[in-house]
């Protein structure tokens, strides 16, 4: 089977994670120029914030480069748009189901890459003409579904004829080459990257993610229908406490509003919403992107 690198024309096959609020377009330029995929993340990103990256990423890399659109933000359909006004060869979305989108990015040659938690939407995907599918298990970082990447990769193979590409659990050789014999095609990364020389995260936030073990995380949100993985911490703590407790949304919102960015550009570890997965415990320096991805691939 041919091998995502091989599809996309790039060095490692590996795609790097939406990353929101921290996949500048500089960082995505970086991410493709060590020979993966790098990846614009428009997060929470105004449209016109994210054409700028876009514009950034341009500026800084020949290689390939796409954008992941988070669905849940409010300028999705913007963001939709800006895409295709800037020429943008390769779209992951992430949080929700891009399906009124996907006519328009497959008219203007857009190669569509869907992250899906269950086999359900990857099904949906396939039928809309989703070229490949990344199948993201709950060990993720950030915005997470229920199953394991064990568990649910073999099942998207099964369920689509179109290629898989494996995220969740993956930061070294031994995750990559289990992740093929699932029947992926490539990985998608975002925790090891966090550590890496280039990603533009406050100091604190890396130091954080290098000192957490493996039971370091807590999923925030699944009470309310928006679960995303996160460093333990006071917040964090607070947050699942208060939700066990029934407290209301709103109430919830106060935690969590803004708290990405304060983790991201402040470095504040204590109130900050550290988003990283369950291989935090294996990260243990800090290292140029390029050898991440190369040490991952074992060549
Ligand atoms: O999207 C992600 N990971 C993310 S997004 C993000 S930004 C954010 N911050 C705070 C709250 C929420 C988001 C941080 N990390 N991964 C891909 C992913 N998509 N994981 C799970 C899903 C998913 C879940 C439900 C996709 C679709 C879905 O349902 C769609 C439908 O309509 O069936």
């Amino acid at each position: 089977m041919e091998m995502l690198n091989e599809i996309l024309g790039i060095k490692y096959p590996v795609i790097q994670g939406g990353m929101a609020n921290i996949a500048t377009g500089e960082f995505a330029a970086a991410i493709s120029n060590a020979g993966g995929l790098g990846l614009v993340g428009a997060g929470g990103l105004s449209a016109e914030l994210v054409r700028k990256e876009i514009q950034t990423a341009k500026k800084n890399t020949d290689k390939p480069f796409g954008v992941n659109i988070m669905l849940m933000n409010p300028e999705a359909d913007e963001i939709a748009k800006v895409v295709i006004e800037e020429g943008v060869k390769i779209v992951t979305t992430g949080a929700g189901s891009p399906g009124k989108y996907m006519e328009a990015w497959k008219n203007a040659g857009i190669t569509i890459i869907p992250v899906v938690a269950a086999t359900a939407l990857a099904k949906r995907m396939e039928a809309l003409g989703a070229d490949m599918i990344i199948a993201e298990g709950t060990e993720s970082g950030g915005h997470v579904g229920e199953l394991t990447t064990m568990a649910l990769v073999p099942q998207v193979c099964d369920a689509v004829n179109i290629p898989v590409i494996a995220a969740g659990g993956i930061a070294d050789n031994r995750q990559f080459k289990a992740a093929l014999c699932l029947g992926a095609i490539g990985v998608q990364i975002g925790t090891s990257l966090l550590v890496s020389e280039e990603c533009p995260i406050h100091d604190n936030y890396k130091a954080a993610v290098i000192k957490a073990k493996d039971g370091d995380t807590i999923v925030t949100g699944r009470i309310a229908g928006t679960p995303v993985r996160v460093l333990k911490n006071s917040m964090s703590r607070e947050y699942v406490k208060q939700e066990k407790a029934g407290a209301d949304k709103m109430e919830l919102e106060k935690f969590t509003l803004g708290s990405l960015r304060k983790a991201v550009f402040d470095g504040d570890t204590t109130n900050g919403s550290l988003m990283a997965g369950q291989v935090c415990g294996m990260l243990n320096e800090i290292r140029p992107a390029e050898d991440i991805l190369k040490n991952i691939c074992g060549y």
